[in-house]
C-alpha cells in the first residue's frame, strides 16, 4: 500500500514535476532572498537559465554556515506572519541554525513523514510511543504531527525516564515505537534489568528509528531484541526534519520523497556528480518549501542512490543508509556537534589551552563523550578544589551551549599526542 500517488510516478513524470518545482523555487529565492540573489548574480545565473534538471548544477551550494551567517531569519522567503513554526539547533558561536515553516510547509512535513509511517503499516488503530526529543529538535514534533494526521494516538514521551517509558509502553499498549537506535538499545537494557520480556509484555508491531547512523549489525541487534521490524527514517532540520527518506519492508535502502527534496550525489572534494550508484555526499534542494527554501544543501552525509524499482511498488529513488560524513560532525546521543563548537567554548575559559581531544564511547548503550583538555602552563595547580571548579565550569558551558553532558578530564600541558598533519580531535570508540 502506498500513501501518495507521487511515490509511484513514472521517472518521466517525476522529472517533470521536479523540474517545474525547481524552476518555481529558483524564481522565488532569486526574488525573495537577498542571499541567493547575490550568489546567483555573482555566478551570472538567472532563474531563466534553469531549463533542465541538469541545469541545477549551475546553482550555488548552501552550507550550514550560511544559515548561521544569516541568523535568525535572513534566509526565510516569506514574511514572519506566514511562519507558524520555528525549530533550531545549537551553534558554533552561540548562534544556532534556525528553520521556519509556513502552514503549507507543515502540511508537507506531516505528509512526507506519514508516507514513511505508512510503509510500516501504521494506521489509525495504532498507538505510537514517541520516545524522541520534543522541543527545538525536529525529531519529536516531526513524528508527532504525522501520527496525528493519520489519526494515530500519540504518547509524547520524549526521552529520558527510561523505566517510566517502559511502564507506559506496556500499560498504554503501544503498538508502534519511535526512537533513536541508541535509545532503543538503552531501553532494552533497562527492560532486561527490570525483568520485562519485550516480546511478550508489549504489544509493539514495528519500530521507527533515525536521527543518527546505525550499522547493519546494530539494526539486526535492535530487531532481534525488540522482536519487531526496523524501519529507518532519515532527515535533517535544514531540509524539513525527519521525513526526507524512509525505509520500506522490501529494501534496506530508504525511499527519498523526491517530489519535495531533489537529491544529488557529489564527490565531496571535486563537487562533481559521481557515477550512478557510487557513494558521495548527498546534496538536497527543497523544491516545494515556502518558508525556508534551500538550494543545493550540502548535508555532509555520505550515501549512494539506487534508481531501480522497488518490490513495494514505489518508484522513488532509494538512498543507502548513511555510511559516514564528509566533514567532522559527530552525533552524540542524537545531538549534532562539530569539534569547532567545543573549541569555541574552551576559548572562553581561562586556564585551559585549545589542545583537546574528544573521546566517544558507549556507557551501556548510550553515547558517552569525554573531553580531555590540556591545562595552560600557568594553570598547573595542585589545588584539587581549583581544578574541580574548572572542570565544573567547562562542563556547564558545554551543556549550556551544546546541550550535551561531557565528562571532563584535565591533563598536563603537551600531554595530548600531536600529529604531523591535522590534529586528531576525535577518537570514536563506539564502533
Ligand atoms: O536528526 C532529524 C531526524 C530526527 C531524522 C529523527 C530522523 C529521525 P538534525 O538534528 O538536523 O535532524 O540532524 C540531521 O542527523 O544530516 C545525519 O547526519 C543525521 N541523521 C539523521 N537521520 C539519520 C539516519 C534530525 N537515519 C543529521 N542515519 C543528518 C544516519 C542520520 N544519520
Amino acid at each position: 500500500m502506498i500513501y501518495c500517488k507521487a511515490e509511484s510516478y513514472t521517472r518521466k513524470r517525476m522529472q517533470r514535476v521536479q523540474l517545474e518545482n525547481i524552476q518555481e523555487t529558483v524564481k522565488r529565492v532569486y526574488s525573495l532572498v537577498p542571499f541567493y540573489k547575490e550568489k546567483f548574480d555573482d555566478l551570472g545565473i538567472n532563474p531563466k537559465d534553469i531549463e533542465s534538471l541538469d541545469d541545477i548544477r549551475k546553482l550555488p551550494f548552501t552550507k550550514k554556515q550560511d544559515l548561521r551567517n544569516n541568523y535568525p531569519y535572513g534566509l526565510f522567503a516569506v514574511d514572519m506572519d506566514e511562519i507558524v513554526r520555528i525549530h533550531s539547533s545549537s551553534g558554533t558561536t552561540g548562534k544556532p541554525t534556525v528553520v521556519g515553516y509556513t502552514a503549507k510547509d507543515m502540511n508537507i512535513w506531516s505528509e512526507v513523514m506519514a508516507r514513511i509511517f505508512y510503509m510500516g503499516g501504521v494506521n489509525s488503530s495504532d498507538i505510537l510511543h514517541n520516545a524522541i526529543g520534543y522541543g527545538l529538535f525536529t525529531g519529536g514534533l516531526g513524528f508527532h504531527e504525522a501520527a496525528q494526521r493519520m489519526k494515530v494516538a500519540v504518547i509524547p514521551s520524549s526521552t529520558g525516564f527510561t523505566s517510566r517509558q517502559l511502564l507506559l509502553m506496556k500499560d498504554f499498549k503501544a503498538t508502534v515505537l519511535n526512537t533513536t537506535p541508541s535509545f532503543a538499545l538503552h531501553m532494552a537494557e533497562t527492560a532486561k534489568k527490570e525483568g520485562y520480556n519485550l516480546k511478550k509484555d508489549l504489544q509493539l508491531k514495528c519500530g521507527f528509528y533515525g536521527g543518527e547512523p546505525a550499522s547493519k549489525g546494530l539494526k539486526d541487534e535492535i530487531k532481534d531484541i525488540w522482536g519487531i521490524p526496523f524501519y529507518e527514517v532519515y532527515g535533517l532540520s535544514e531540509i524539513i526534519g525527519p521525513g526526507v527518506a524512509g525505509g520500506c519492508k522490501h529494501s534496506d535502502r530508504l525511499h527519498i520523497n523526491e517530489d519535495h527534496f531533489y537529491p544529488e550525489i557529489l564527490d565531496p572534494d571535486t563537487l562533481e556528480p559521481v557515477k550512478e550508484g557510487e557513494r558521495g555526499e548527498l546534496v538536497l534542494t527543497t523544491i516545494t518549501k515556502q518558508g525556508l527554501p534551500i538550494i543545493r544543501y550540502r548535508t555532509g552525509d555520505i550515501t549512494s542512490l539506487d534508481f531501480t524499482p522497488c518490490r513495494c511498488g514505489r518508484t522513488t529513488v532509494k538512498m543507502e543508509s548513511v555510511v559516514g560524513r564528509s566533514d567532522d560532525m559527530i552525533i552524540v546521543g542524537g545531538v549534532n556537534i562539530f569539534p569547532s563548537q567545543i573549541e569555541h567554548v574552551l576559548s572562553n575559559i581561562e586556564g585551559v589551552s585549545l589542545n583537546y581531544q574528544i573521546i566517544l564511547d558507549k556507557k551501556g548503550y548510550l553515547d558517552k563523550l569525554e573531553l580531555d583538555v590540556e591545562l595552560t602552563d600557568n594553570m598547573m595547580s595542585d589545588s584539587v578544589n581549583e581544578l574541580q571548579k574548572l572542570k565544573a565550569e567547562i562542563q556547564k558551558d558545554i551543556l549550556n551551549n551544546l546541550y550535551i553532558h561531557a565528562e571532563i578530564k584535565l591533563v598536563q600541558p603537551n600531554s595530548i599526542q600531536r600529529s604531523a598533519g591535522k590534529a586528531v580531535r576525535i577518537i570514536d570508540k563506539r564502533k
